[in-house]
């Protein structure tokens, strides 16, 4: 592991760091962050380089302009006439690409803004923790266009939300927002200003904890949850050996006994 990688040249997207946190924009706001071919690479490769990056301790996704993202780019697919068998492919990169955020170690927040729609809606599913402002909205309209889901959202949205609404929104073009989307699921956090400033502040909070945690919390959930019970235990206990008894937790449990640690309080 290295810290001092060079971030990916990019097109599609921009990050900046503040202090241990990758703060990424999405860039094509003209095209409302539509996701090319070639921007689904650049994900791909971004977040590999995320995964490498001992600098990086957490990530915030935000978006140029009033739209997240406004899913697969329809005009590209449309106009390079592609057979099933490129499709094939490219929705295998979606997986990839949408994989590598998922599995990338750290804790990736998305600040949504405007539609979050079809491809879009992938993309934010694979974040961790997802913010939506008071412009956000969720929706699959592949069911109007013609097209099925292929960036994942069979896994990651039908999890999330439940098979009956992802039906119904695909049938339906059904719009999710407010607090509706909150207690859908289809976000943890609606906020009445910023998604930016929540995501930053929910990042920071998050990079305090040892990246070990952090990465069996943002993987072993997830993979867990593809397991039977009995293999899923056995999973929880393997991941449990490894993580809390790493280095890193020794402080914080002696803090806690010293009574120097703060305690759970609800307040
Ligand atoms: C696009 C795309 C796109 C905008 N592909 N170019 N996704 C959708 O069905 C959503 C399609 N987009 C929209 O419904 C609207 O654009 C929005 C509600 C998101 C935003 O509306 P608005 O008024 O702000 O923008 P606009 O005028 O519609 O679009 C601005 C430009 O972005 C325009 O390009 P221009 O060159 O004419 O200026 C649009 O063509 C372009 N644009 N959305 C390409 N999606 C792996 S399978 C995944 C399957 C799916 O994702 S299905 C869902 C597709």
């Amino acid at each position: 592991m290295t810290a001092d990688l060079a971030v990916p040249k990019l097109e599609f997207m921009r990050t900046e760091s503040d202090g241990d946190i990758l703060v990424v924009t999405l860039d094509r706001a003209e095209k409302r962050n539509a996701l090319s071919a070639a921007f689904i690479e650049e994900i791909f490769d971004l977040f590999e380089w995320v995964r490498r990056s001992d600098a990086v301790r957490a990530v915030v996704i935000r978006a140029e302009g009033k739209v997240f993202c406004a899913g697969l780019d329809l005009i590209e697919h449309h106009t390079e006439a592609r057979s099933a068998s490129d499709f094939m492919y490219i929705c295998r990169r979606w997986h990839a690409a949408f994989d590598a955020i998922q599995h990338c170690g750290k804790p990736v927040i998305g600040a949504l803004n405007g539609a979050v729609v079809g491809g879009g809606l992938e993309l934010a599913t694979s974040f961790h923790i997802r913010i939506a402002d008071a412009t956000t909205y969720f929706a699959l309209p592949e069911g109007q266009r013609g097209i099925f889901t292929g960036g994942g959202a069979t896994v990651r949205v039908a999890r999330l939300v439940g098979e009956a609404r992802m039906v119904d929104m695909m049938l339906t073009g059904r719009v999710y927002s407010g607090d509706e989307a909150v207690s859908a699921g289809f976000c943890q956090y609606l906020v009445d200003g910023s998604s930016f400033d929540k995501a930053m502040e929910i990042a920071r909070t998050a990079a305090q904890n040892p990246p070990l945690s952090n990465y069996a919390i943002t993987s072993g959930i997830a993979h867990i949850g593809n397991m039977a019970s009995g293999d899923a235990y056995f999973a929880e206990a393997f991941i449990a050996g490894i993580t809390n008894t790493q280095p890193a937790s020794k402080d914080r449990l002696a803090a806690f006994m010293n009574k120097t640690a703060a305690k759970v309080l609800n307040e």
